[in-house]
């Protein structure tokens, strides 16, 4: 049987080798395009840390002042909804939304941006669209 002490040992090897550090980043592109418009597609790097959402990385990318902005409000059943992409808001009334696209704009996400979990060089595609 292993000691205590050897034991603790053998946790801090397996915690030091396998896990990444809270603070490692995951770089991923953002996307922006305009399906209803078809104006001339953005796109910007950020990063999220370890199992980031991908609205800790769309904060930090508004942060960084390289021209990307957006604004969410609150669903109290789903979490944040994107409202507003670099200035531009979704409307009922035109029935446009922000549409969320992930792994490299193949797949509507099933979530939202508060929920998404990015993968490392993934392309997330924020697409404004109709309804
Ligand atoms: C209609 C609908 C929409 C419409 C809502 C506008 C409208 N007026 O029709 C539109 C097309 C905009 C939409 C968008 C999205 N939706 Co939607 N939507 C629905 C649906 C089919 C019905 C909602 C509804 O009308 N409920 C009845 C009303 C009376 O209740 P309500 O609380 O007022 O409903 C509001 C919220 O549901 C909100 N809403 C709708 N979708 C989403 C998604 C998120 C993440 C949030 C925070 C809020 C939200 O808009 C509704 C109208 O104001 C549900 C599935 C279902 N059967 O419930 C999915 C559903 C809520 N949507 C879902 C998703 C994933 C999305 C998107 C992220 C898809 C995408 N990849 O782009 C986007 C949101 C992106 C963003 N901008 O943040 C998921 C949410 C799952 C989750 N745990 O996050 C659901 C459950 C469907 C699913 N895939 O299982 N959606």
């Amino acid at each position: 049987m292993m000691t205590p002490t050897l034991l603790s040992a053998a946790l801090l090897l397996l915690l030091l080798s396998g896990a990444p550090a809270a603070d490692s980043q995951t770089p991923i592109s953002i996307n922006v395009m305009n399906s209803v418009t078809n104006a001339p597609n953005q796109t910007y790097s950020t990063h999220v840390v370890f199992r980031g959402i991908l609205l800790g990385a769309m904060r930090r990318l508004q942060a960084s002042n390289v021209g990307f902005s957006f604004t969410y409000s609150e669903d109290s059943n789903y979490g944040p909804f994107l409202e507003s992409v670099n200035g531009l808001d979704r409307c009922s009334h035109d029935r446009t939304y922000w549409e969320l696209l992930v792994k490299n704009g193949t797949v509507t996400a099933d979530v939202g941006i508060g929920c998404y979990i990015p993968n490392a060089n993934e392309t997330i595609v924020l697409n404004f669209k109709q309804y």
